[in-house]
């Protein structure tokens, strides 16, 4: 199967076969295991890193791969075909921190943490949630002071991804004072790492699915922040983080349609092995048009995300793709399994075959890094936006 939509390059067919490979020599024997144990498995990120993933998209001169969006989102894919929760590692990882280092960090900066991330030294994660501060993300509460040459931040982040192993986190903060709030312009954006005096590992979340992923709280208690780890300028942390997410919303559309494309390829097997009536259940019209729309679907949401990520990589803004393919491919991964599950039956219900764990792990891609709702709210407003 593994339809081709789009003409891949020849660079970029060799680098999804090599994503293919790793993922089931690496990854498959053990996914099971890591999601009933919560387990996640840090010799991952070092196997990761050596292969480049860790720096895909990230120039050559900082240690990266150097490659293009739609480039990283095929391996991207292939990942999650294998494990949902790798895959929300590598795309936090590549989508976000390091992205956000590479577009507003300074050059000392880039020495400092970009290469070591790209090379896959250090692991990258993204703090922006807090426990009251979800999809109104601007109404963040956590609260730098400048404290001469240092700021000092206390607050909690919440749903942070990688968050037990993330050695370098991008975290957004109030700089403005609780006297003269200023909104979204009164966030700014600070490289935190786990060395600092205050920081601390909160609450791990125990995870209906993507459980091989680490979801912490991180508390900041007066925590020592050198001045020279806020990111780019004060007062534009927000809009960082909304143009970073752009850009991570693409990562998650790629999980999704991993998801799917592997609950289709499981359903598309059973279907031809399992016999009720005296013959496979492949041959029953009801399954064949429930696997045809489970298809239609994939191949959909994979065409608009390919679709969206050449978009990306000739430089245009990508606010309402980033949202149309993120919503589309997660409702594709939340319908998709949904589906499979129903052509295993009881068989689909239990742990024993794959499609519960897809079916699992595909309800948060309708959530995280902003809801359906979300994305529907940016797309109708994108809508607007050039009138
Ligand atoms: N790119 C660039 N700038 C953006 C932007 C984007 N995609 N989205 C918003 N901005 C800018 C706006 O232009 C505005 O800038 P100005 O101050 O210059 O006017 C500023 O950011 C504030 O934007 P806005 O007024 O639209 O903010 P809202 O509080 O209305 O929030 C939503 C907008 C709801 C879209 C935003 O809060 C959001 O995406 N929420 C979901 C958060 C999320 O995804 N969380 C998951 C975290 S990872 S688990």
């Amino acid at each position: 199967m593994a339809w081709a939509l789009t003409p891949l390059t020849e660079e970029q067919r060799e680098i999804q076969k090599v994503a293919r490979e790793f993922a089931l020599a690496e990854i498959a024997p053990y996914s099971e295991a890591w999601d009933r144990d919560q387990y996640f498995e840090p010799a991952i990120v070092a196997k990761l890193g050596a292969l480049g993933f860790l720096g895909m998209m990230i120039p050559e001169q900082y240690d990266g791969l150097g490659l293009d969006t739609l480039t990283y989102l095929v391996a991207l894919e292939e990942i999650a075909i294998v494990d949902a929760s790798v895959a929300v590692m590598l795309s936090v990882h590549n989508s976000l921190p390091t992205q956000m280092l590479l577009r507003w960090g300074s050059e000392e900066q880039k020495e400092r943490f970009l290469k070591p991330l790209a090379r896959g030294e250090l692991l990258g994660a993204f703090a922006l949630s807090e426990p009251e501060a979800g999809s109104d993300a601007a109404s963040l509460q956590t609260q730098a002071v400048r404290d001469g040459d240092d700021w000092i931040l206390n607050g909690t982040k919440a749903w942070v991804s990688s968050g037990t192993k993330g050695d370098v986190i991008l975290a957004m903060a109030r700089t403005d004072s609780p006297d003269d709030r200023r909104g979204a312009r009164g966030i700014s954006t600070f490289i935190i790492t786990p060395d600092l005096p205050g920081f601390s590992i909160g609450k791990k979340e125990d995870k209906m699915g993507l459980r091989a992923s680490p979801t912490v709280q991180l508390r900041f208690s007066d925590m020592r922040v050198p001045g020279d780890r806020l990111l780019g300028q004060q007062g534009n942390g927000f809009i960082y983080a909304m143009q970073s997410l752009d850009n991570g919303r693409l990562g998650i559309a790629a999980q999704s349609v991993g998801i799917a494309e592997a609950a289709l390829r499981h359903a598309v097997a059973y279907a031809a092995e399992r016999k009720q009536f005296g013959k496979p259940i492949k041959e029953f019209q009801a399954i064949q048009f429930k696997l045809a729309d489970m298809a239609c679907r994939v191949a959909s949401a994979r065409a608009l995300l390919h679709m969206s990520a050449t978009a990306k990589d000739r430089g245009e803004r990508i606010t309402q793709f980033g949202s149309m393919a993120k919503l589309t491919a997660s409702e594709t991964a939340m319908w998709v399994t949904t589906q499979a599950i129903q052509i295993f039956g009881g068989y689909g219900y239990v742990k024993e075959y794959p499609v519960e764990r897809l079916f699992r792990d595909a309800k948060v891609t309708e959530i995280y890094e902003g809801t359906s709702e979300i994305q529907r709210i940016v797309i109708a407003r994108e809508l607007y936006s050039h009138t």
